[in-house]
């Protein structure tokens, strides 16, 4: 378990960040789901919405189907916090170093925080290209429409419509709003279609 102890922000101040998930190697909805419940878990991360399922085709080279989804949360944590968090609870799903664009576990992609802007070798945000790919503004648009990308300045609803659902297979809802999505991972996985 990914444990920070680098509560550098107070609760006040804590921003909205937006995290991107996918998977497509072992049971990604399980491992989806599950990956939210680690994340509500974790000192500094509240987690305030999650999308519905994707089913997506593969960007990049032959692999399986993805599924994806987005997440809303609220972290009393650095940029960089952050992101060394998520990767570890990508290695703790068994991630292994992959070709680029290659499949994985589990990804956890840190699309946006705040409307902070940030060009490091380590770290870039808002993540390069989301704002290109239907299978991250399809599932970000479902649970934050009205956010406003802070450099191409459009909203997550005006750049979704602008990109359409290419490569977007199916839709699967848990209904995992504020009060439920603790134990949506709990539920009995259902029927892939
Ligand atoms: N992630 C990739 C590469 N290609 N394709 C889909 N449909 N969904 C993804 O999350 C995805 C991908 C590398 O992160
Ligand atoms: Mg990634
Ligand atoms: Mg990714």
């Amino acid at each position: 378990m990914a444990e920070c102890t680098d509560l550098s922000i107070s609760p006040s101040e804590a921003p909205l960040v937006a995290i991107a998930l996918g998977s497509n190697l072992g049971e990604p909805l399980r491992q989806l789901r599950s990956a939210v419940q680690v994340l509500a878990q974790t000192a500094g991360i509240d987690v305030l919405a999650c999308s519905p399922w994707y089913r997506t085709v593969p960007v990049g080279p032959p692999q399986p189907d993805y599924w994806n989804g987005c997440l809303i949360g609220r972290v009393q944590l650095s940029p960089w916090a952050l992101l060394k968090t998520l990767q570890a609870i990508e290695m703790q799903f068994g991630r292994q170093r992959q070709e680029h664009w290659g499949a994985r576990t589990l990804d956890l992609d840190l699309l946006l925080y705040g409307d902070r802007v940030i060009n490091t070798a380590e770290l870039t945000l808002p993540h390069p290209r989301f704002a290109e790919r239907p299978f991250v503004l399809v599932p970000l648009a479902a649970i934050a429409p009205h956010w406003r990308h802070p450099v191409l300045g459009e909203t997550i609803q005006t750049l979704r419509q602008r990109v359409g659902d290419k490569g977007i297979i199916a839709v699967l809802s848990d209904d995992v709003g504020e009060t439920t999505f603790a134990a949506a991972a709990d539920r009995p996985q259902p029927e892939l279609p």
